[in-house]
């Protein structure tokens, strides 16, 4: 390649790079550039030198496009430059003299074209190229400009469409040359404004970034503009140039711009005309029935039933069998009634103020759900429709439509959005205003939470309550919080019934075609004031003046039919009539009801869940030994070495320290929460575990996913291939919202009764921002809308001094929240007590201690005959606490979950010596434990667990103070006075004791004084109330103590040296829970103490455990061994689920000096769906045994390749690992 060319193809390149960067068009100028490189070899390449220029790099690229599909469809210059085909060139017939011109290679600007010769001249290049009549630039320019305009339309059009039906917010007209009044104003044509309208007449060759010539490929310029002006600036502005996928953009384009693509049939009217009729009927009969009752009426944007209804069809014709609606108050007895077919009569009843006659606190009538399955007449299909009960929080049923929706795809195994279907119904002013939109909003590409693709629809009336929006948001739109996700926004005049179906019909499709959010937003006005009896001319007097003045939209559109001849005037009125009459009949068949009941009401119906099933039962939670062998083995074993995954040489750490505890037959807390998925995913039970961080888990102890260390998005999950036939384990890691994540875990709890469905948050401190949804949802849900959900919420909770954001899950809250009766000493004779206690509880709040517990605990959520939501404390330095470990024995077939555990040591068997009863729960209680000791008070002073605080355990709690009628009665917990469970337990206590007559006891507080602040920022601070607490409890060390503990202390630390210096260098990290509130040795402390596992001394690490043969016949799991089986029958003839380390001497623990292993797993896809949608399961494997998991299935399917998007190398270049993300005691802030 000669200099000269190679010159040209860079400025050529720089000029298309220019021209087009930051878009699609950018990558496909570059292809087109590279084609033409390759074909116009052995050509001068001054044609492409003088064309090349950013605006031209568009018009080529178009030309390129349209000659790739059919080279005969452009002149043949460009033919011959395209196809770089001399022989052409050579046959071509002689072209008219005004046709070539056109594509004659253009003039060069002389003065450019010395200097550049001079250049070449002087580095020995190429001569000049050729001049041209300076009439070529004009032409050229001519194009250039048209092309600009077209662009300006497609980009900017809708800024001057017409889309107020007040004529408020309206476009500007201007006066052309032509004297056509057009709407375009200069803000849409800006620089072009000027040059274009001289000359109307000229006839344009028409690029191909548009459609709007059909088949013509010349157009005038009146007709260019004309064309684009009803496009782009009549009664739909759209916004969609914004887009980065050029697919997309010319998919709409093509919508948009194709001559008579909008264009309806006379029978598509009628419909229109008859469902506006429908609409707006609803309404006015409402009016007139209930004059001064709110229904919060749709008058001003009627047209949005007839658009739903369009959604509806559409969709289901495309084939979505489900389509789940999330809306707040304005317009929804209207869909009900219109979109659901909810008989209208049940709706007019809600009117009566009837009694109900099922249990709840109900709640008003525009907020209530409803599920209808019906045959949509127009597609002649089923169609499932449900509305989800909403709060008056606007936009928070947000995320939890979609949590519902995308359980639902799951449950039917549709992985792609073509069966289930979500539609959110928005204001405009909580739209733009409301957070939680933009937090919903950005779940809709991530894998595991996205609903490929929801239809958001506005009803935008142009006011906020009373306040306009010119004072309630920065943005333009209202919809503007739609393109972080490249939503194509419609934005349609509600007076023009037409162009809204025509926008619905758009909608439908683009969601169907590409799996994306879409967003129409009907622009109407609200007739009334913000419900019917409030006066809007307080605020929007000049606003209301002229919809005064205004002809409802129905009557509007029937003069318009009436006037096309689509309807006669008597076909309308009879249309009216009609529905009058039906309305009126559903008013008579109403009065005849004398009661409601919620349950008619629920929008989430769990058929054959309840029936037949007592729902005290509590089935039992344990499992055998086998499935924990299984479950520990896979969990802690590495991927398949023939995969040759590379893991983080602290995750092969890891494991070999999990494996070393299933040899130990010992849980940690990570190996207890992986027992409970475990076994219920065995059970047929799906498990997802959503939420900031949780794969790895803030405190680096889960790693349930293992991240290939040298390729990018692979991964393993070995909780997901337990077994062939298990349901699917599904755990991922959440975008930074709470409100979001958690509304949406809500929602797909609602779904089906059989998941564990669990949300955790970074810190529990962090769930306030979810608050809304605690509330409106998780806390009130079952009493307002007689709809359960077993919903999990783990809040890592405890002070570890780490500050005052870092310490509080804000357990107070929750407990003030329970609506069990503090003064009311429940039945505990009943034999179903804890059962029925649970169930007329409005949720759980569990503060567990043990792995063990935390494994019965999640299991219980289904197996009870019920769901109701769990909110668990969970730990941070108990993760690795190395007495917070329970015994396999303890999550066997005798265990159950322990509402309270009662003290097993020395004080617990012998009551009477006991001089102090102290209850608490959660972490605090390791801490009393160990200071117990140190304080050599373990027969005087016996500690309680409350491990279930609400429902709280009055069984129990008065066994516990029968059992110590002497001892003092004290509450002792670690979180401020005002903080944590004192408020909760004080009264209930109370009515414990006053049950027993003889009772003269009180119980008293023992922990930090009232604060505003959950905990303190100064770690000194931290000690001193810490050691505060204890001295309030156990009164000062004695000198004897002192002395005692720092013998043992010299003896730990000689002991820990000669340790380090004997034993190899691949011991694990031994560290002691980090930040944990127990003073450091030297103050009072002692050295962590060992696991309590039994008699046998802890073995040094393992190396690496050789992987058993997959799909072979031999196995480890397939016998259990010896040991396992006399474990599992010793089990049971102990007493059942005692923790590890009770009875255990405390100096037993103290004696090794081995902390327990931080701890991990693997996974894997996140967005699988089940083969039965029913049972949750995942398809069977072939290679199944029936066995232990090294036999299961084709190791191939373990490793996953993730359906994240790419970003490139952007992970591969983030912090060292090995500096922080394995830092097992490095939490995540
Ligand atoms: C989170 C929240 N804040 C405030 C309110 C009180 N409120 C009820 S309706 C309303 C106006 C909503 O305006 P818009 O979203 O435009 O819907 P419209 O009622 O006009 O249809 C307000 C502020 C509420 N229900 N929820």
């Amino acid at each position: 390649m000669n200099q000269c060319r190679l010159r040209s193809l860079v400025r050529v390149r720089r000029s298309l790079a220019l021209g087009l960067r930051g878009t699609d068009h950018h990558i496909l100028a570059r292809q087109a550039l590279r084609t033409i490189q390759t074909t116009a070899q052995g050509r001068g390449v001054h044609d492409l030198d003088s064309f090349a220029n950013g605006c031209s790099a568009a018009y080529i690229e178009g030309l390129y496009n349209k000659w790739k599909r059919n080279p005969k469809s452009v002149d043949e210059s460009w033919n011959e430059l395209f196809s770089g085909d001399d022989r052409t060139t050579a046959k071509r017939r002689p072209l008219p003299a005004s046709h070539f011109r056109k594509y004659r290679r253009p003039p060069v600007e002389r003065t450019a074209i010395k200097a550049r010769s001079g250049a070449r001249t002087a580095s020995g290049g190429a001569s000049a190229a050729p001049a041209a009549p300076p009439s070529d630039w004009k032409n050229i320019d001519d194009h250039h400009v048209i092309q600009a305009i077209i662009r300006a339309y497609q980009s900017r059009g809708h800024l001057a469409a017409d889309l107020d039906p007040l004529g408020i917010v309206g476009p500007k007209k201007h006066k052309s040359v032509d004297g056509t009044q057009r709407h375009a104003a200069r803000e849409v044509l800006r620089q072009h404004y000027s040059y274009i309208f001289n000359d109307l007449n000229t006839m344009f060759k028409l690029p191909s970034s548009t459609m709007i010539g059909g088949d013509q490929e010349f157009l005038t310029l009146k007709e260019i503009l004309d064309r684009l002006e009803r496009i782009y600036c009549g009664h739909i502005g759209v916004e969609y140039m914004q887009i980065t996928s050029l697919t997309k953009t010319n998919w709409i384009r093509d919508r948009f711009e194709k001559p008579g693509g909008l264009d309806l049939t006379k029978e598509e009217k009628k419909l229109i005309l008859e469902r506006l009729t429908r609409s707006t009927g609803f309404e006015n009969f409402l009016a007139k029935k209930f004059s001064s009752e709110k229904r919060f009426g749709l008058e001003g944007c009627d047209i949005m039933i007839p658009c739903i209804k369009e959604v509806v069809d559409r969709a289901t014709k495309q084939g979505v069998e489900s389509i789940l609606i999330g809306m707040a108050h304005r317009g929804r007895l209207n869909v009900l009634a219109n979109i659901c077919r909810k008989p209208i009569s049940d709706i007019l009843s809600q009117f009566h103020g009837l009694k109900a006659t099922d249990s709840g606190s109900g709640d008003v009538k525009y907020h209530l759900g409803v599920f209808q399955e019906r045959l949509n007449r127009q597609t002649n299909r089923m169609v499932r429709i449900t509305v989800v009960a909403n709060p008056s929080h606007l936009e928070h049923v947000n995320p939890v439509l979609l949590g519902k929706a995308r359980a639902e795809m799951f449950q039917r195994g549709d992985t792609c959005g073509s069966k289930v279907m979500p539609i959110i119904i928005h204001g405009d002013a909580s739209f733009s205003g409301q957070g939680v939109v933009y937090e919903s909003m950005h779940l809709s590409d991530l894998p595991s939470y996205t609903t490929y693709g929801t239809i958001h629809i506005v009803s935008n009336n142009q006011v906020g309550f009373t306040t306009d929006p010119r004072f309630s948001r920065s943005s333009r739109y209202c919809t503007d919080v739609a393109k972080v996700v490249n939503a194509p926004i419609l934005h349609v005049n509600a007076d023009d019934p037409e162009a809204c179906i025509q926008c619905a019909r758009i909608v439908t499709d683009y969601r169907t075609r590409f799996r994306k959010d879409v967003v129409i937003d009907i622009v109407g006005y609200r007739r009334n004031g913000h419900n019917e009896a409030d006066e809007p001319m307080f605020t929007q007097p000049l606003m209301y003046q002229r919809i005064r003045k205004l002809k409802p939209c129905l009557q509007l559109y029937a003069e318009k039919l009436i006037k096309e001849g689509v309807v006669t005037d008597g076909e309308f009125k009879a249309m009216v009539s009609n529905y009058e009459k039906i309305c009126e009949d559903a008013w008579t068949k109403s009065k005849a009801v004398k009661s409601i009941k919620y349950s008619s009401w629920i929008d989430s119906p769990w058929p054959g869940f309840f029936e037949g099933r007592d729902r005290l039962k509590l089935c039992p939670t344990g499992v055998s030994t086998d499935t924990l062998k299984t479950i520990g083995e896979m969990f802690s074993t590495p991927p398949p070495s023939e995969h040759k995954f590379e893991a983080h040489k602290g995750i092969l750490r890891i494991l070999a320290q999990r494996t070393q505890m299933v040899q130990d037959k010992v849980a940690d807390w990570s190996l207890g929460e992986a027992f409970a998925f475990g076994s219920l995913l065995k059970e047929g039970i799906h498990v997802r575990l959503s939420g900031q961080d949780v794969e790895r888990g803030t405190f680096s102890h889960r790693h349930h996913v293992l991240y290939h260390q040298t390729e990018d998005k692979v991964v393993y999950n070995s909780l997901d291939h337990l077994y062939p036939d298990q349901a699917h384990y599904s755990v991922c890691n959440s975008s930074l919202s709470e409100c979001a994540v958690l509304g949406f875990e809500h929602g797909y709890s609602m779904a089906s009764p059989h998941a564990l469905v669990i949300w955790e948050g970074q810190f529990g401190d962090f769930c306030n921002t979810a608050q809304c949804i605690i509330d409106t949802f998780i806390a009130s849900g079952e009493t307002k809308w007689v709809r359960q959900s077993g919903v999990v919420m783990l809040l890592p909770h405890s002070m570890e001094g780490m500050g005052p954001e870092h310490s509080s899950g804000r357990m107070e809250r929750f407990l003030q929240m329970s609506d069990d009766d503090p003064d009311v000493y429940p039945d505990t004779c009943d034999a179903d007590f804890v059962a029925r206690q649970l169930m007329s509880v409005n949720w759980i709040v569990t503060n567990l201690s043990t792995p063990a517990n935390l494994f019965h605990c999640l299991r219980r959520q289904v197996n009870m005959g019920f769901r109701k939501p769990l909110i668990n404390f969970s730990p941070k330095s108990l993760l690795r606490h190395p007495l917070a470990r329970s015994p396999f024995k303890d999550f066997n077939e005798c265990s159950s979950f322990q509402r309270l555990i009662p003290d097993k040591g020395p004080a617990g068997k012998k009551p009477e010596g006991v001089k102090k009863l102290v209850f608490c729960s959660g972490k605090v209680y390791y801490d009393l434990f160990k200071e117990r000791d140190d304080h050599q008070q373990v027969e005087t002073v016996a500690l309680v667990r409350v491990e279930q605080l609400c429902p709280f355990p009055y069984d129990l709690i008065s066994q516990q103070l029968e059992l110590y009628p002497k001892a003092e009665l004290l509450w002792a917990q670690e979180e401020h006075k005002n903080n944590g469970g004192w408020f909760y337990v004080q009264p209930r206590f109370d009515t414990a004791l006053l049950k027993n007559e003889k009772e003269s006891r009180c119980i008293s507080y023992r922990g930090r004084p009232p604060s505003s602040s959950p905990a303190t920022g100064n770690k000194v601070q931290h000690y001193s109330e810490y050691k505060a607490l204890i001295k309030s409890v156990f009164g000062e060390l004695t000198p004897e103590n002192k002395k005692r503990l720092e013998e043992q202390i010299k003896k730990q630390q000689a002991k820990a040296k000669a340790d380090a210096q004997s034993k190899p260098s691949t011991k694990p990290p031994s560290t002691p829970p980090k930040g944990g509130s127990s003073p450091p040795p030297g103050k009072g402390g002692s050295s962590p103490p060992p696991a309590p596992t039994g008699p046998q001394p802890r073995k040094p690490l393992i190396s690496m455990p050789s992987r058993p043969p997959r799909g072979g016949k031999q196995r480890s799991g397939s016998a259990p061994a010896p040991d396992l089986v006399d474990e599992a029958s010793a089990a049971r003839n102990t007493e059942p689920n005692s923790p590890a380390h009770d009875g255990a001497s405390p100096s037993a623990w103290k004696r090794s000096g081995s902390a327990p292993a931080p701890s991990l797993a693997p996974r894997a896809s996140a967005s699988r769906s089940p083969s039965r949608a029913q049972t949750y399961r995942n398809p069977p494997s072939p290679a199944h045994d029936g066995a232990a998991p090294s036999t299961r299935q084709d190791s191939s399917e373990f490793i996953k390749r993730r359906p994240a998007k790419d970003f490139g190398s952007r992970s591969r270049t983030q912090k060292n690992p090995e500096e922080s993300e394995l830092d097992p005691t490095r939490p995540e802030h």
